[in-house]
């Protein structure tokens, strides 16, 4: 039975159905972690899990219950918030035992910093796809090198697998470095000139039948649809594009885990909370 009210579970869904760990194909990892980033990420995993019970458990495009495949969502990881290191080692060691399981761990920022604790529990013959409105790969932001800044080139550094895409804001460094590195970046504007489509078929051909990480930072989508966040950027993608998007990747290759960040809960409203759950709901149904 779902639940619509604030009543227990706090589970994503809101159900009791199909909780049951080891039975369940996905995990979801909340983590209200936010040290480093602007905006107010520590309550996004609550929120997301509460507007998650609002969602159709019917996906109406795979005509399925997705939620059928077992979905099971552990208690908050406590932050460290003295330090990031250690805040990312203690998430590092639950998302490791979660893949020990031969589980799919879903965690829920949180801000981007978190996902440098899948990619050092991840083996390194993985992709690591970023969609993002930021490169984030700066070496050193307002002095730490462990922060939602620089979380690329961390990633970066411990897999070069690493493709971003949706990027329309860069710096100059950044933008050097990628170029040097010849890090695949796929820029909006340059997916806008040779259309979405290709832009996949690109990506498709990288990553074809081989294991793929996704983080999703909630800024790559368009401001106008996910305004709660802390660094929005105009121009994101759409709705149907990012679909369009995770659809290729699941189809063509076989996604191990992800994350979804950077979600900053407005007061005045909930879309951005319901869009991630939502998201998360879609991802849930094509993998
Ligand atoms: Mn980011």
């Amino acid at each position: 039975m779902k639940s619509i009210y604030s009543l227990p579970p706090h589970n994503f869904l809101g159900i009791e159905e199909f909780c049951d760990f080891e039975k369940s194909k996905f995990v979801i990892i909340p983590v209200p972690f936010d040290s480093t980033t602007i905006g107010n990420c520590r309550d996004a995993p609550q929120e997301i899990l509460k507007a998650s019970r609002e969602i159709e458990l019917f996906d109406l495009e795979s005509k399925e219950e997705p939620y059928k495949k077992g979905i099971y969502t552990m208690e908050e990881i406590e932050p460290v918030y003295a330090s990031s290191e250690n805040a990312i080692e203690r998430i590092k060691e639950v998302v490791e035992d979660v893949i020990e399981k031969r589980k799919v761990p879903i965690l829920i920022g949180g801000e981007h910093t978190i996902t440098l604790a899948s990619a050092l529990a991840f083996q390194k013959d993985i992709f690591f796809i970023n969609l993002d409105a930021h490169a984030d790969l700066r070496d050193e932001y307002q002095g730490s090198k462990i922060n939602y800044a620089c979380v690329g080139r961390r990633i970066y550094e411990i897999n070069k697998n690493l493709i971003e895409i949706g990027v329309r804001s860069i710096s100059k460094e950044e933008f050097e470095f990628a170029k040097s590195n010849k890090i695949k970046i796929y820029f909006k504007q340059d997916m806008e000139k040779i259309g979405l489509e290709n832009t996949m078929k690109e990506i498709v051909k990288e990553i074809k039948g081989k294991k793929v990480y996704l983080t999703i930072d909630i800024d790559c989508l368009d401001p106008s649809i996910g305004p709660g966040t802390g660094s929005p950027e105009p121009n994101g993608l759409t709705w149907n594009e990012i679909l369009f998007i995770l659809k290729e990747i699941t189809k063509n290759s076989k996604v191990v885990g992800f994350d979804l960040v950077e979600v900053s809960p407005l007061p005045e409203n909930k879309i951005t909370e319901f869009l991630a759950a939502k998201l998360i709901y879609k991802l849930i149904a094509m993998i």
